[in-house]
């Protein structure tokens, strides 16, 4: 005989054991359309990525030859870690044979990288940025992985796939994980953000938090100061403001997902403005602002950039701006 009674929930509860990421895509897009199953079984493969990465960075330092610089320098002028080339390879290898990837284009390529056989049926592309921060690798800092979901168009005859160079609002998906004491998956398919914890007993993402909003106010400003001196006097003078008003603290990781992650959570803003050797900024649109400002707007914050060509400051919660 059954009792009736509603039986103890274990501390996990199995519903939300079983709200995986792929389970809530579907959710998400309440349907489960051929489309819809494609957009599940890519965030499916994006998390076995951030599995195999979350795992190669958690044994790095017991690997030989895992951790330190490979010798090249990638098409963003940066010294290549062995750990960049590592990840870049996971994210093709679980896109490979899956029928969904046409193209992945890579903050680490040079050029997009064609999947043959997913060619004629999957037209979505992945866009990624595999380690961001990797600077904070060899020394055990957090680091991350962004992602971003565009669908393929028009032909690319060329192969030089222009046709990603879209407006960033058509993103299909974006998202990052995020390897700290926990690996953590947050992404949007444009319906809130929700984020997800690897749970290393079930070796899934379980589901942690959804519709994360932005708070109205946060303390956080998340800038490298070491700068300072090269920024436009609008900056400058927004530095000497926080510095010199109660209220505000200074988080800067090195890695702008952990920065990002904090700043979703606490409220704040993050600024890269633009500098002698960089006046764009430096970061990467279609790798890093894009995907993380399509999160920031579903999370009710913002972007705000700057004159073009001096600075590319990040999304901003109601941080109160210098008079
Ligand atoms: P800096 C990493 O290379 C990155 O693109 C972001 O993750 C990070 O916020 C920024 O660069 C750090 O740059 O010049 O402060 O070291």
């Amino acid at each position: 005989m059954v009792s009736q009674e509603p039986s103890i929930v274990p501390e996990h509860s199995l519903d939300r054991d079983c709200t995986t990421l792929s389970r809530h895509v579907l959710q998400q897009l309440q349907s489960f359309s051929p489309d819809a199953q494609d957009l599940s079984a890519i965030m499916n493969r994006i998390a076995l990525a951030a599995k195999l990465i979350a795992r190669r960075l958690s044994r790095a330092g017991l690997v030989a030859g895992a951790l330190g610089f490979t010798g090249e320098v990638n098409v963003q002028g940066e010294s290549v870690k062995k750990m960049d080339v590592y990840a870049n390879d996971v994210f093709i290898s679980v896109f490979k044979q899956s029928g969904l990837v046409c193209r992945l284009a890579s903050e680490e390529m040079d050029d997009p990288y064609y999947i043959p056989e997913n060619c004629p049926i999957g037209r979505y592309t992945l866009l990624y940025d595999p380690i961001d921060g990797s600077s904070n690798v060899d020394i055990n800092l957090n680091v991350g992985s962004i992602f971003s979901i565009r669908q393929q168009e028009g032909e690319d005859l060329d192969g030089k796939a222009q046709d990603l160079l879209q407006d960033g609002h058509k993103q299909i998906a974006a998202g990052y994980v995020l390897y700290g004491p926990a690996t953590v998956l947050v992404y949007s398919i444009g319906r809130g953000v929700h984020s997800f914890i690897l749970d290393p007993s079930l070796g899934e993402f379980i589901l942690s938090q959804e519709n994360i909003r932005i708070p109205e106010r946060g303390p956080v400003y998340s800038t490298n100061e070491g700068n300072f001196w090269q920024w436009d006097e609008a900056i400058r003078d927004y530095t000497r403001y926080v510095h010199r008003h109660e209220g505000y603290t200074a988080r800067y990781s090195g890695a702008l997902v952990g920065d990002f992650h904090r700043i979703l959570l606490q409220g704040g803003v993050f600024l890269y403005p633009g500098t002698m050797k960089k006046p764009e900024g430096k970061l990467r649109l279609l790798y890093e602002t894009a995907p993380l400002a399509f999160l920031m707007e579903q999370a009710g914050g913002g972007l705000v950039r700057g004159r073009k060509t001096s600075w590319t400051p990040f999304p901003i919660a109601s941080m109160p701006v210098p008079p």
